[in-house]
């Protein structure tokens, strides 16, 4: 409540009230190297301002709370423990990120930290990369701004044409990072255009010198490249990755990264999709591709990031053999085994491209030979763009526990070794633009970090470490506007799984035939019959066999498919009968006006939690509401006027539609 004006420092998940139940004790820290330097530094300021204190020295014969130790050789470098016993609470770490996470541990335990026993936990990420894949251009791009699908104001790291050199800004957002998990960063859009391509050589210092804010937090830094960099920076006549010349020149650019960047984590790289170039130039393929930048890199323990987001781009919306959401399982699965051991294949979580309902990728059951990256999609292109509240962790969640091969066989979240989310984070005073977009932010650090947690409770730590000492009513509200969101979200726009009913280009806003006649493979086919996409074996696509059973079983079939997926794999009559016992149609209508109503009462929770919110926030996100408000209004009178129109079928309740 007493939060001044929030700025590029506006604390999100890490307000210095957050550090209290810490600050007011006594502190004894064993542990060397530059991440325990912020360790220490985060616990001196806290107890400066709360009056606790930092034991001198080694700590012998003096009384201390808290004991943050480096040094236990059995653990992980990020890995660290925690237990308490006769009144001393004891993190334990090999390295200094483990300290670090084990401190965050402790800021979320709050007082809980330093009540009664605790019994010696294990605490260690299930994912060795969990990063933040920035989308943010070097140079204002024409089309796409200084952030694509950027939607909390510019970049924190780029500013028309240059680096922001403002390490502060950066390393407070790698502050905030740590606290939720997050250890990599790529600082470049995977659309590498001219002037971003230089970040690989002659600006690579611009790199280095966010790359030395980020460190303190644990946070490596990672670069997007463009395959073609050797032809564009190098003069050579090819990029071909088999010649020897393009080898050595890959091999010569990254030694200069490394010059600068020791602890550099690698390239992500886009090729062969939506216009960027890549290896099918030269006849070669996306293991030839990925295994060429993949040996320049392992020498310095470096890693690529080579993304599975490749399909025809230029698709005839006449042919109905071409399937979009085929492409990255035609591409990859046969390569699999291909692959080089630093090689990460980065797969969307679904098939087409971060639409509010898809199914998982088929292509993260089908590579068990080969390192695999799931890709989500913090920044909010298609649900909501910020201005929306829609909060993903139940989406993600829903992801990473998918099994592929069913019941017994293993889930996507422990498939996965690296995860990756497009961030939503800018120059914005609350960072995400939308302030509760930050629970997003918060939450995929948390899931990347152990993919199985629940995602409830992640957002009651959120609450928690945000509001901290947040009255109930405060906390029952925040779950009460955030917890459905996601569904809420869905139930506006394009209905079961069909997508893309979005406004062409920006994606904002309905425009049910937006996509129907583009060469973008997006398509919903409806007719004055019924609507949907034929993806079975049987009749359609094919595109359902692409699973392993259960699932294509399950797929293949209307009867069987789940409800929310049904128009994403079947065409089917209008007066199809749901499982849950609607008519398709008739699903339409009410999940429209039930999505309004659910945004009106949101926004009613909302505006009775004003005593509790400080103002400046509390009233950016009412603003929010109202456009929320209208924008779903809008959603839902297109998508209940075009099925009605289309159909011909009355809505049972006789409720207003155009
Ligand atoms: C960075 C979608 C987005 C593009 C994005 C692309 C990708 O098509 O609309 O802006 O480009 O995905 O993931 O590469």
């Amino acid at each position: 409540m007493n939060r001044a004006e929030p700025s590029w420092t506006d604390p999100a998940w890490l307000p210095p009230e957050a550090f209290r139940p810490l600050g007011t004790r006594r502190t004894l820290i064993r542990g060397t190297g530059p991440v325990a330097g912020t360790v220490r530094g985060e616990v001196a300021e806290a107890c400066a301002r709360f009056g606790g204190e930092v034991v001198r020295g080694d700590g012998t014969g003096a009384a201390y709370d808290l004991l943050l130790e480096m040094g236990d050789g059995g653990l992980g470098e990020e890995d660290f423990t925690c237990a308490r016993h006769g009144g001393t609470t004891t993190v334990t770490a090999s390295g200094g990120r483990g300290l670090l996470y084990g401190l965050f541990h402790v800021v979320r335990l709050g007082e809980k930290a330093f009540a009664g026993p605790r019994p010696g936990e294990v605490h260690r990420p299930a994912t060795a990369v969990r990063m933040l894949d920035h989308w943010d251009n070097v140079a204002v791009h024409p089309v796409m701004g200084q952030v694509e699908r950027g939607y909390a104001g510019g970049s924190l790291f780029w500013r028309e044409g240059r680096a922001r050199g403002e390490p502060g800004r950066v390393r407070a957002y790698a502050r905030l990072l740590a606290a939720c998990g997050i250890n990599a960063v790529c600082v470049n859009n995977v659309n590498v255009h001219a002037t971003e391509a230089h970040l690989l050589t002659d600006r690579i210092g611009e790199v280095a010198a966010i790359a030395g804010a980020l460190r303190p937090y644990g946070v490596r830094t990672h670069l997007s490249v463009t395959f073609a960099a050797p032809v564009v920076l190098g003069g050579l006549s090819t990029a071909d990755p088999l010649e020897a010349a393009v080898r050595q020149w890959w091999a010569r650019a990254v030694r200069g990264v490394y010059d600068a960047i020791p602890d550099f984590g690698g390239f992500v790289v886009k090729a062969d999709s939506e216009g960027q170039p890549g290896p099918f130039t030269y006849g070669r393929s996306h293991a030839d591709g990925t295994n060429m930048l993949a040996a320049a890199l392992a020498p310095h323990g470096g890693t690529v990031h080579w993304r599975a987001f490749v399909y025809d781009h230029r698709q005839d919306w006449r042919d109905r053999t071409t399937d979009r959401a085929r492409a990255a399982h035609d591409h990859f699965a046969p390569l699999d085994g291909e692959f080089a051991d630093n090689a990460v294949l980065q797969v969307k979580h679904g098939p087409m491209d971060f639409q509010v309902r898809e199914p998982v990728s088929p292509v993260l059951g089908a590579l068990p030979r080969t390192r695999l990256a799931v890709e989500v999609q913090a920044t909010q292109e298609y649900t909501g763009q910020q201005r929306h509240v829609c909060w993903l962790g139940p989406m993600w969640s829903e992801v990473l526990g998918f099994r592929p091969q069913g019941g017994a066989g293993p889930a996507v979240g422990e498939l996965a070794g690296h995860l990756v989310a497009v961030s939503n984070a800018g120059d914005d005073p609350f960072w995400t633009g939308h302030p509760l977009a930050q629970a997003n932010l918060y939450t995929f650090g948390r899931l990347a970090w152990r993919p199985d947690a629940d995602p409830y409770r992640v957002l009651d730590e959120w609450i928690g470490l945000t509001f901290p000492s947040a009255p109930e009513r405060l906390v029952t509200g925040l779950h009460a506007v955030l917890d459905g969101s996601w569904r809420t979200y869905e139930k506006y726009t394009a209905p079961l799984g069909v997508g893309f009913m979005v406004q062409p280009g920006h994606h904002y806003g309905p425009s049910v035939d937006g996509y129907e006649y583009s060469p973008w493979g997006t398509y919903h086919f409806a007719d004055r019959d019924g609507i949907g996409v034929d993806r079975s074996a049987a009749t359609g696509t094919g595109y359902a066999a692409q699973y392993a059973e259960p699932w294509a079983g399950v797929y293949e079939s209307a009867a069987t498919c789940p409800d929310e997926l049904l128009l994403f794999f079947h065409h089917v009559p209008y007066g199809h009968v749901l499982r849950s016992g609607k008519t398709v149609v008739q699903h339409v209508y009410d999940a429209h006006f039930e999505g309004v109503e659910e945004v009106e009462e949101a926004r009613r929770v909302w505006a009775g939690l004003a005593d509790l919110v400080e103002p400046v926030r509390h009233t950016r996100v009412a603003e929010l509401f109202e456009e929320q408000l209208r924008s779903a209004g809008e959603w839902r009178d297109q998508i209940n006027s075009y099925f009605l129109r289309k159909s011909g079928v009355p809505d049972a309740h006789g409720r207003r539609i155009y």
